[in-house]
């Protein structure tokens, strides 16, 4: 009897416990809006790492994170991949990505001799062992494979239930992964300092990269260029999350080892760090920037709107190794532009063949299959249910009209549609 009471007694203890944290949490960030403080709301959340929930929370961390979401605009999943699988994870993607560079110069070194020009392209690689397949877009050239045909490990865990239920509750229910690839930080070497990009810019702790992603990259990745040019939502982005971009952390990372940059709350706001007239520059700390903090294994997710950065130091001593995805839902246009042939920069929609489609786990097709040109890419059946039931109301409507049109002129007397004050 006392056991069960003291029992009793310690999970309310946990209970208040659970309550007064989230009141302090939200007192300090009521207190640092009021006061403008966005450095105290950032320093916060990174002491609190509040952004973060477990892989295997089930439906309580997948709610939690679309929250995160909105509220921050990124969250991170923890140990989605299980901790004896990722090193040798680490280990493919590291390779993965010398596979994919060998092969791009390989392309290229053809390209630049002729041997790449239509029609011939996809006969002249395969007769010299390059990899290059044909899209689904009539008329645009062939590109390199998917990276994750390089990747069957990872792939495993790709479409990770978690991870899908966070992007369909935030996106919808039919779901497209438009680019896939590795993005790895490097470590110091032979002198140059550890960071991402170009070795003259790396090693410093005040520096970033700022950008926004597809589709709201506004450079587009091609510029003024109408080959390159893959589209860009115009400013000020309206609310709606169009993009979720998927950081796969295979090594432990923080402020020392490549943890992304992030401006929290950045997602609503109309500026952007390239808008030609918002007086940002790219390479300058922001207040209230963090660093993104997760064990290897982990998922860090982003809305494509907000300012973030890849880091460009890395004084840790080891490569931070990562895949990057960008997934969007069923309506978004992801592969209608920049028809041009640089393959070593179209990341978008890279392609399957039949057999590499046919390979992938089970789950992860759904979301890949309007890669490959063999494949009738029709609706999932979530979007077809939404439809069936939209049309079963549409009839039940007319079948009111045809047996009692004179019930017509009350049957929507309840409805009632304000017109709502400008945000
Ligand atoms: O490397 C990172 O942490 C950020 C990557 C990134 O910004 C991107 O791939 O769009
Ligand atoms: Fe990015």
């Amino acid at each position: 009897m006392s056991s069960t009471n003291s029992q009793i007694h310690i999970s309310d203890l946990h209970a208040k416990i659970d309550h007064l944290e989230r009141e302090l949490r939200q007192t300090r960030e009521f207190l640092a809006r009021e006061t403008h403080d966005s450095a105290a709301v950032s320093a916060e959340l990174a002491r609190t790492r509040a952004y973060a929930f477990a892989g295997a929370g089930g439906e309580e961390s997948v709610a939690a994170a679309a929250e995160s979401l909105a509220r921050y605009g990124f969250c991170v999943i923890d140990n989605v991949i299980p901790t004896g699988e990722v090193d040798a994870i680490r280990d493919e993607i590291v390779a993965a990505q010398e596979q994919i560079a060998d092969n791009i110069a390989a392309i290229r070194a053809l390209k630049e001799r002729g041997d790449l020009d239509p029609p011939q392209a996809l006969a002249a690689a395969t007769a010299h062992g390059v990899e290059l397949r044909p899209v689904r877009r009539a008329g645009h050239p062939p590109k390199p494979p998917n990276d994750i045909v390089w990747m069957p490990q990872y792939a495993q865990h790709l479409a990770h239930p978690t991870v899908t239920a966070v992007a369909r509750r935030v996106l919808d229910d039919h779901l497209r992964i438009a680019q896939l690839h590795p993005r790895n930080i490097a470590t110091d070497q032979d002198g140059v300092p550890g960071g991402f990009g170009a070795p003259q810019y790396r090693g410093r702790a005040d520096t970033r990269e700022w950008h926004t992603d597809w589709p709201h990259d506004l450079s587009a990745y091609g510029r003024d260029d109408p080959n390159e040019n893959v589209g860009c939502i115009r400013q000020p982005f309206p609310n709606v999350a169009m993009c979720l971009v998927m950081i796969w952390y295979l090594t432990d990372v923080d402020e020392n080892s490549g943890g992304t940059w992030i401006v929290p709350g950045s997602h609503r706001d109309p500026r952007n760090p390239r808008g030609p007239h918002d007086n940002i520059s790219v390479t300058a700390p922001i207040p209230g920037d963090m660093q993104v903090s997760a064990p290897k294994g982990s998922v860090y997710i982003q809305d494509s709107r907000c300012w973030h950065a890849s880091a460009m130091h890395n004084p840790s001593g080891r490569a931070r190794v990562a895949v990057v995805n960008r997934w969007c839902p069923w309506w978004l246009s992801v592969d209608d532009y920049a028809p041009g042939d640089r393959y070593s920069v179209n990341t978008i929609c890279r392609p399957l063949s039949h057999a590499e489609f046919k390979a992938l786990p089970a789950d992860l097709q759904p979301l890949m299959r309007h890669l490959c040109p063999d494949e009738r890419d029709t609706l999932q059946p979530q979007v077809l249910a939404r439809a069936g039931a939209a049309g079963e109301r549409n009839q039940a409507g007319f079948r009111q009209l045809e047996q009692d049109p004179d019930s017509l002129a009350q049957a929507n007397a309840h409805i009632r549609v304000p017109v709502r004050p400008m945000d």
